[in-house]
């Protein structure tokens, strides 16, 4: 092979091997606590969160009871069902767009999802 194209491929391996570690970096993994009928991330209550797409928020019981996390978004419809203290449950955000995230059994908890 031509010494200029085999370092021309060289370097387009080079390329995409750095997008492919970037795009495996970007993708992140949210812990997202039920608590006291709220929903919060490291101690804080949170009634909007924004991440990337491909990004995962845990929903994790912190309750001594059941909760059981859903959305009925266009976005991302997803129902966790009932689960108790101590477990979690994953769901990963792959569109762009907002998703309304609220509880079946507690009207009152709600978070909105801000898909980048
Ligand atoms: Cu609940």
């Amino acid at each position: 092979m031509h010494k200029s194209s085999r370092q021309k491929l060289l370097r387009i391996a080079a390329i995409a091997t750095a997008l492919l570690a970037a795009s495996v970096a970007q993708a992140a993994e949210v812990v997202v606590d039920q608590l006291n009928k709220t929903f919060v991330i490291e101690g804080n209550k949170v009634e909007a969160i924004s991440i990337n797409v491909g990004d995962t928020l845990r929903f994790r019981n912190d309750d001594p009871f059941f909760h059981n996390i859903f959305s009925l978004s266009d976005l991302k419809t997803f129902d966790l069902g009932s689960f108790p203290q101590g477990q979690s449950k994953t769901v990963t955000f792959d569109k762009a767009g907002t998703v309304e995230v609220e509880c079946a059994i507690h009207p009152e908890m709600y978070m909105e999802v801000t898909v980048k």
